[in-house]
């Protein structure tokens, strides 16, 4: 029995004193645990904002350097503006493509000079191809009634460009015939570059590889509001084609639609938004579409080219406003883009303007009071990081 009484005094002291060590340990894991639990909680929310800010919006295009897209840099230009076309060239050659070599397409409604294609060739780092516009592209349609539009431009003196032939043969051309030059036919994309304009963020990533895997049809990059003087019958003539046409429109209730975007009465008129067209990257399938052909043959039937001077910037937003779904369509955020007097440099997270661009946030357009780009983000119902495509190196 005395083993027994020994080991029974030994429990008692023994087994408080253990049953008081559990509950203490059991305190601190629960109590450490839950500490662990709410940082590591902390981080997580931390790291998800970070990823959330980041978030490509693709993993192809960051990932591939090689160009699989058969897509092509497309300039309309003039020899007398070699200088500042080489100035483009040379900032997008460096900001984007001298990584993927993409081929430039130039067209000219006269012959390029010598000079002109050895300057070029000497920029580029893909193939260079120099072609001819010819007076099925350029000039009158057999419709246009000429005295009619020579007194349109003796009447549109005050207005921009009011007065130019030129100018209107070249908006009519951009409107309805750049994407079907034989030079153009073999490609699925273009961007489009204008002489003086300057490229001013790394463009780390495949914008054309963006638009193919996401199945996108147009890219902007700055919005404005358009002279009225230049189109006031544009939208009448838009509206007889939506009621046409009606087999090509997006529905005006389908939750795609981009009516509202550039008609702020549901269709009644035109609100004069669209997207500034010398900053392009689209889909040329789309172009040569029927959607789109109808409409430009609509519009071109009308005249307003010749005794209007509607501009191809109103004629491809409007397009892409009743042809294309919300999807289609994107805001290329994280370019940094001037052509005078507008500039697009991206503003927040802060990281990119610094890293990657030489613009001031300050000076970029979108938010001015001129601006559609805030209508463009209501109505997607879209955050400006959610255009992010570009991450941190
Ligand atoms: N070959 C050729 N190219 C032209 C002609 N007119 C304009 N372009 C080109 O077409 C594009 C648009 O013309 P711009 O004069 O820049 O028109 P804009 O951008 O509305 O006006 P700006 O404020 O002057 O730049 C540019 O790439 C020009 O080089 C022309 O008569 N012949
Ligand atoms: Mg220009």
């Amino acid at each position: 029995m005395a083993p027994y009484r020994q080991f029974r005094s030994m429990a008692m002291v023994f087994l408080p004193i253990c049953a008081l060590l559990t509950i203490t340990y059991m305190a601190f894991i629960s109590f450490d645990t839950s500490g662990f639990q709410n940082d590591q909680a902390q981080i997580m929310k931390m790291q998800k904002a970070v990823e959330d800010e980041q978030k490509p919006l693709t993993t192809t295009a960051l990932a591939n350097n090689t160009t699989n897209v058969k897509a092509a840099f497309v300039v309309l230009v003039r020899n007398s503006e070699l200088d500042d076309l080489r100035s483009a060239m040379r900032q997008m050659e460096d900001r984007f493509n001298h990584r993927y070599n993409y081929p430039w397409v130039f067209l000219n409604d006269a012959d390029f000079s010598e000079e002109f294609k050895a300057k070029t060739k000497g920029i580029a780092s893909g193939n260079t191809f120099y072609g001819k516009v010819d007076d099925t592209m350029w000039g009158y349609p057999e419709w246009i009634d000429q005295d009619k539009a020579s007194d349109t431009r003796e009447n549109m003196k005050e207005v921009i460009y009011g007065d130019s032939e030129s100018y209107r043969h070249m908006c009519r051309f951009q409107s309805g015939f750049f994407f079907r030059h034989p030079l153009m036919l073999e490609y699925d994309y273009y961007w489009r570059v204008e002489p003086g304009v300057e490229f001013s963020c790394s463009v780390d990533y495949d914008p054309f590889a963006l638009m193919q895997e996401k199945d996108m049809k147009y890219g902007w990059t700055i919005s404005l509001k358009e002279y009225e003087e230049t189109i006031p019958t544009l939208w009448n003539t838009a509206k007889e084609f939506m009621q046409k046409y009606p087999q090509h429109i997006v529905p005006k209730d389908d939750p795609g639609s981009l009516l509202k975007w550039v008609s702020d009465d549901d269709g009644e008129t035109y609100n004069l938004c669209h997207f500034w067209s010398n900053f392009e990257i689209g889909s040329i399938k789309w172009l040569n579409s029927p959607a789109y052909l109808d409409f430009f043959n609509y519009l071109d039937q009308n005249g307003g080219f010749f005794y209007e001077r509607w501009g191809d910037a109103p004629v491809h937003s409007i397009a892409a406003a009743l042809l294309l779904k919300k999807d289609e369509v994107h805001w290329f955020y994280d370019h940094g883009y001037f052509h005078n007097p507008f500039r697009q440099c991206p503003r927040e997270p802060a990281w990119v303007a610094d890293e990657k661009c030489l613009c001031n946030p300050e000076d970029s357009f979108d938010e001015h009071w001129y601006s559609c780009t805030p209508k463009w983000l209501e109505l997607t119902g879209k955050k400006r990081t959610d255009y992010l495509v570009t991450t941190r190196s």
